[in-house]
């Protein structure tokens, strides 16, 4: 009887660390430190891949780029995050469906004509695992997945930022 109930409380922890989420606080980006909260995004392993599921306030409405940035600082307007996470260093900017460029490329943000953004997207190449340590990063202008026109999909200034923490 003992024995079971150990397993029954095993089994819990172990799928209540499969099924983690990560909260990741978002903050307006600024000459400092940095600006004014604006929400949070929840990020959750899915069978499909990586889904994270905004609830922002404060954005400009439209389609942003949105992306995981190398380092886990959003100071400086957000360029203290370096560049995409591109772990294989492909240098190329292709979006979240082809395998063969940047890993944090995401799904582009949709934000609402009120400026709020809670329509999830899917990044199916990345985990949890692979994101903790970096930062989430929302940019001002949209994303063609493409270094074409403009390099790294054409998002330009960063207008939001999260570092992503390990829990
Ligand atoms: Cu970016």
């Amino acid at each position: 009887m003992k024995i079971r109930i150990l397993l029954a409380a095993l089994l819990l922890m172990v799928s209540s660390y499969v099924y983690a989420s990560l909260i990741i606080p978002i903050y307006l980006t600024s000459d400092k430190g940095e600006g004014a909260k604006v929400g949070y995004v929840k990020a959750d392993d899915t069978v499909y891949g990586l889904l994270l599921t905004p609830n922002l306030h404060g954005l400009s409405p439209g389609l942003h780029g949105f992306h995981i940035h190398e380092l886990a600082f959003c100071s400086d307007h957000g360029k203290a995050a370096g560049g995409h996470l591109d772990p294989e260093h492909t240098n190329q900017h292709k979006g979240p469906y082809e395998g063969s460029g940047h890993l944090g490329d995401l799904p582009a943000l949709y934000v609402d004509e009120k400026g709020n953004a809670t329509l999830p997207v899917l990044a199916p190449r990345l985990k949890l695992d692979v994101i903790k340590g970096h930062s989430l990063m929302i940019h001002a202008g949209g994303d063609n997945y493409s270094d074409k026109p403009e390099k790294l999909g054409g998002g330009g200034e960063r207008i939001a930022c999260g570092v992503i923490p390990y829990h």
